[in-house]
């Protein structure tokens, strides 16, 4: 079901899809909406000065950097219509994981949005890219003053379907970031797969969310999958949890694409808006705990649609909505992706076992320069990290990453389960459990709390708190050490680093 012409350029065929209706609003922000026809000028105009006034060739890397704008994603996809590879980065990255991505990817030019430019300025860049900046986003910016003077309407560049137009970096949960290639075909599957088969996007959709554009999970869900749809999408610079909430309710959106965490932190303030209508909520980048759909579903009256991807994978391959949705499962691998659970060995093993995630399908993992594609793909089958269960009736339940299983007197505890309870218990705002290494025990679990407001630490909340998960989940999961933090390391999109706390 899933063809695509040899020739595609996936921008164009975003732009110029058949659900697009010129005069339907494809993008808002802050400082103003497009229409689809002025986002396809805007875009035009920036490929004319891709290829024209920065002489940028077929294949050339274009390094992005910007909050999520409506400018930032027409400089994406004009990256992209122009032939070009998009390598987005994320807004709050630092000069030195800057570099290190531009100087894997080699890129050959920049466009950072102005109020950024301070880092940018400072990373060490491949020298054809430190000359090759330009800037925009604000009046009299070097991108912006070029504009006018181009031609409105730019043609496709001719690139093939399975040419790489965009390089992803994954967020460094273990901190080492790697950059993932994918094809102009591969854009328009996942434009195809999780929005048609779990969320069924229509044109009257308005989507709103948090995940940076130059992290998939929001590139497909804010930008991409409403422009398959020729629908409109929501595109925010302040990613709080009452600026989510308020602007759902000013723009009236219908779709939400968030992490776990701000919907957790919206639950709690969901009176004072009005969500009337908001019709579905998407959650990824990190494993839902069943408190936090509970709490969702209480506030709102919406069961959450929970999905796994991967930014190898592009986008999310498991998922379910609706009455699919089973109690503590992600869901079932979306129409056109397979998964099983491997046991150490790489061989599947049946319902009820825990082992590694394994994923196939239309999208795969293909690193840029990088010998741990071996550790990745394996017989064909994607390893993305996660131990995860099936059951009889084929739904997967995430039990932890593979190397956050802890191991404890011999037993096998996944921190994400502890989680779960410890966010149940009224003092506890957020917390991550590790594996701490024990003389005795071999590992024993650690959690690290962070509290509600007015609450403080004491050496009888800590037993409280102890005593509160042995009376929920098998005792010797209880954790052994509790200990209480301002705030968790998350990356920039949202993933809680583990090895962070490990390292404390
Ligand atoms: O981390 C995830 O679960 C994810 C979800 C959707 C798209 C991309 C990613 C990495």
């Amino acid at each position: 079901e899933l063809q695509y012409p040899p020739r595609l350029n996936c921008a164009a065929g975003l732009l110029d899809g058949a659900a697009v209706d010129p005069a339907h609003l494809a993008l808002r922000g802050a400082r103003g909406d497009w229409t689809y026809a002025q986002l396809r000028e805007q875009v035009d105009r920036i490929a004319h000065v891709l290829r024209g006034p920065m002489k940028l060739e077929t294949g050339n890397r274009v390094l992005l950097r910007g909050a999520n704008t409506p400018m930032m994603a027409a400089c994406i996809l004009a990256v992209i219509k122009a032939g070009l590879i998009a390598v987005p980065t994320m807004p709050l990255l630092r000069a030195r994981e800057l570099g290190a991505i531009a100087n894997k990817a080699q890129v050959n030019a920049v466009l950072c949005a102005d109020n950024l430019r301070a880092e940018m300025e400072a990373t060490t860049l491949p020298d054809a890219a430190r000359a090759n900046m330009l800037w925009f986003g604000a009046d009299g910016t070097s991108l912006e003053q070029l504009l006018p003077a181009q031609p409105a309407h730019f043609d496709a560049v001719d690139t093939a379907a399975d040419d790489v137009c965009l390089i992803s970096f994954t967020s460094g949960t273990t901190g080492i970031p790697k950059g993932t290639m994918h094809f102009h075909r591969d854009v328009m599957v996942i434009c195809d797969c999780f929005p048609r088969s779990v969320l069924q996007s229509q044109r009257d959709d308005v989507f709103i969310g948090t995940p940076p554009l130059a992290f998939t999970f929001g590139l497909g869900g804010l930008l991409l999958f409403p422009l398959r749809v020729g629908a409109t999408a929501v595109l925010m610079e302040k990613l709080t949890p009452d600026a989510l909430l308020k602007a759902i309710e000013t723009y009236r959106a219908t779709v939400c694409f968030t992490a776990p965490t701000l919907y957790r932190q919206m639950a709690a303030m969901v009176g004072q808006f009005d969500l009337s209508t908001l019709r579905k909520s998407v959650s990824a980048g990190e494993a839902l705990p069943q408190a936090t759909r509970e709490s969702w579903r209480q506030a709102t009256g919406i069961v959450m649609i929970d999905g796994i991807g991967a930014t190898e994978m592009l986008h999310i391959f498991i998922s379910a909505a609706g009455d699919q949705v089973r109690p503590g499962a992600t869901g079932k691998p979306i129409p056109g992706y397979q998964a099983c659970i491997l046991d150490r060995d790489g061989k599947p093993v049946g319902p009820g076992v825990i082992g590694r995630l394994a994923v196939k399908g239309p999208t795969g993992c293909r690193y840029l320069d990088d010998e741990r594609q071996r550790d990745y793909v394996f017989n064909g089958w994607n390893l993305t990290g996660d131990a995860y269960e099936m059951d009889a009736d084929g739904y997967f339940y995430y039990r932890s990453r593979t190397d956050d299983m802890i191991i404890s007197a011999g037993y096998n505890i996944a921190g994400p389960e502890v989680e779960d309870v410890l966010l149940r218990h009224p003092a506890v705002a957020e917390c991550g459990v590790i594996g701490k290494a024990d003389d005795e025990r071999g590992q024993i679990v650690e959690a690290h709390v962070v509290l509600r407001a007015g609450v403080e630490p004491s050496p009888e909340l800590v037993t409280q708190l102890q005593e509160f998960v042995k009376q929920q989940i098998a005792p010797y999961k209880y954790p052994r050490s509790v200990k209480f933090l301002e705030s968790l390391p998350r990356t920039e999109t949202g993933k809680l680093q583990r090895f962070k706390l490990r390292a404390e």
